[in-house]
């Protein structure tokens, strides 16, 4: 008698009420034993749940989004009805299967819809032994990373691409010296899953420095590979917790917060939610805001997501310094006014900050390690000053730059300035537009405050904050008492690159440009 096959979660350990986040099948789709059906990713793992035997699927029970346990009916198969076990594969590498000797190329497999995917990592070497399934190489289209795994076991014998190269469905990946073998080559499930953010290379967004060649032989997965892209953790150097040593994402997230000591605690510690300093981390509070009050929910848009993760990776790993100081700009304001009614007719406009810009290229290149990078234990000095300025727009923080501020005069600084601005608030700022930069000012000044602690902008080693200029009785003997407008200031700096006596007089000479404009001639 025809019926139904319940195929159903597995044992998947002490883990309860995990969400759904990708099905794989749909009503009709004829699966093969071994296909994935579902993915569920609690906050400690990402599984996936493949089919047991080969089948039809003749209705899907679970939807993205619901919450299972063991026991749960995922799909039912068209056939008697009997039960069918699963196992979940929480990314495990497989035994090696063999095959006759000989020479293989390896291809790069259906990869859906996809073309001219950029390589993003190569794991393998020439001379690696690898087993099936193991990860050759990470292609990342902006919809999804996608690992392609080996087809069958051998040592590699010629790499055919490199990281950067695009490639399709086909493209010879590389070469292998087989004395095992398996299936055809096929990709994992991330790429039959796209995943659903940013893309990688938003403008705002850029790679902290990390070991590339370790970071590709570290055995992680694609997310946690973006994740440890986005937090500039070096994934060589992160001691996996998982199932023979695979990296997890809480591996990587106690590495950028505590170093390596941190990533290297027991997996007990690591599942209650990781640790620094003996003190473990509690995991994010989960609550039901409703249960309070009334609530409204809206996602964040594309460039908060990106600035997001952007301040994330900043605020974790650069040690950051804030040392606050002030600038008496009395005389400045006055020159400031003047000069705006001269310029009137010009349409030209001077706000406080274009001096300001003028007076940190001064200050770049009295203290040149303000205006550089760290690459690995290099420090690269820049010979050109790119000045970025935080704006406030609709849609979120945006940080334009202004290139060579060292040969532009402050008017025209200013006139780019607001350009800049209005393009970043109208949404139509070009990428390179945002590039480039060396230092970047935040200036609340228009607005209010006193001081502020602004996150340094990477790979940019210090940047400015600026508040409100405010009226500030001032003593210049003890005896007499004036008034002087003065400039709070807030100079964030990382404190791998620079010390707190050149912070101190980085904002000293700032302030002392600010003070008298004719110390830049100097
Ligand atoms: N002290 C006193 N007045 C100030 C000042 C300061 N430090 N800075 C600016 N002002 C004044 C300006 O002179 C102007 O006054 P007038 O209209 O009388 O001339 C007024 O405040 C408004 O200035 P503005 O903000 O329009 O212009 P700006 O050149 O100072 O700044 C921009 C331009 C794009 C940087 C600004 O509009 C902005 O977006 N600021 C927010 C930056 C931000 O979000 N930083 C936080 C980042 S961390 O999340």
């Amino acid at each position: 008698m025809s019926g139904l096959i319940d195929i159903k979660v597995p044992d998947i350990g002490d883990f309860k009420d995990v969400p759904v986040i990708e099905v794989f099948v749909k009503p009709g789709d004829k699966v093969k034993a071994e296909d994935p059906l579902v993915a569920l990713e609690s906050d400690k793992a990402t599984m996936e749940v493949p089919s047991p035997r080969d089948g039809v699927v003749k209705s899907v029970v679970v939807k993205v989004g619901d919450k299972v346990s063991e026991g749960a009916v995922i799909v039912q198969f068209e056939g008697a009805g009997e039960h069918a076990e699963t196992r979940p594969v929480v990314s495990a590498p497989p035994s090696p299967t063999s095959a006759p000797a000989g020479v293989a190329e390896v291809r790069v497999p259906d990869i859906g819809d996809f073309k001219d995917v950029p390589v993003i990592e190569i794991f393998v070497k020439p001379g690696d032994s690898v087993k099936a399934e193991d990860p050759l190489i990470a292609l990342e289209s902006d919809k999804a990373t996608m690992e392609v795994p080996a087809p069958l076991s051998g040592t590699v014998r010629e790499i055919k691409v490199k990281t950067g190269d695009k490639v399709s469905e086909g493209a010879i990946i590389l070469v292998l010296a087989t004395g095992g073998g398996g299936a055809a080559s096929a990709p994992v499930a991330a790429a039959r899953a796209p995943v659903a953010a940013a893309p990688a290379a938003a403008p705002a967004v850029q790679a902290g420095v990390v070991d590339e060649k370790a970071f590709a032989l570290a055995y992680a997965g694609p997310a946690v590979r973006k994740l440890a892209r986005e937090l500039g953790v070096d994934l060589g150097k992160v001691k996996g917790s998982g199932n023979h040593g695979r990296i997890q994402r809480e591996d990587v997230e106690a590495f950028a917060r505590g170093g390596g000591a941190a990533a290297a605690k027991p997996q007990a510690a690591a599942a209650s939610g990781g640790g620094v300093g003996g003190i473990d981390l509690l995991p994010w509070p989960k609550i039901d805001f409703a249960k309070f009050g009334p609530v409204e929910r809206k996602e964040l848009g594309r460039i908060k997501k990106i600035s997001a993760a952007n301040l994330h990776r900043n605020w974790v790993v650069i040690p950051h310094v804030t040392t606050h100081d002030e600038a008496d700009i009395t005389e400045l304001e006055q020159f400031r006014v003047k000069m705006n009614k001269e310029l009137e007719k010009s349409g030209v406009k001077l706000s406080l900050l274009p001096f300001m810009v003028k007076a940190a290229v001064a200050a770049l290149k009295k203290f040149p390690e303000f205006n550089a990078s760290l690459d690995g234990d290099t420090l690269v000095y820049k010979n050109y000053w790119h000045i970025g300025f935080a704006a406030d727009t609709p849609n979120g923080l945006m940080v334009p730059v202004i290139r060579d501020a060292d040969k532009k005069s402050i008017p025209d600084i200013a006139n780019e300035m607001n350009a800049l601005a209005k393009l970043a608030r109208e949404g139509k700022i070009k990428p390179d537009q945002m590039q480039g930069g060396t230092f970047s000012i935040s200036s609340l000044g228009g607005i209010g405050g006193i001081y502020f602690t602004p996150i340094i902008n990477a790979p940019e080693v210090a940047i400015m904050g600026v508040c409100k200029g405010y009226w500030k009785q001032h003593s210049p003997d003890g005896k007499t008492w004036t008034s002087r407008l003065t400039l709070p200031l807030s100079l964030s700096w990382d404190h791998r690159v620079i010390d707190g006596a050149a912070a101190a007089r980085f904002n000293v000479y700032f302030a002392n440009v600010l003070a008298d404009l004719r110390r830049v001639l100097f």
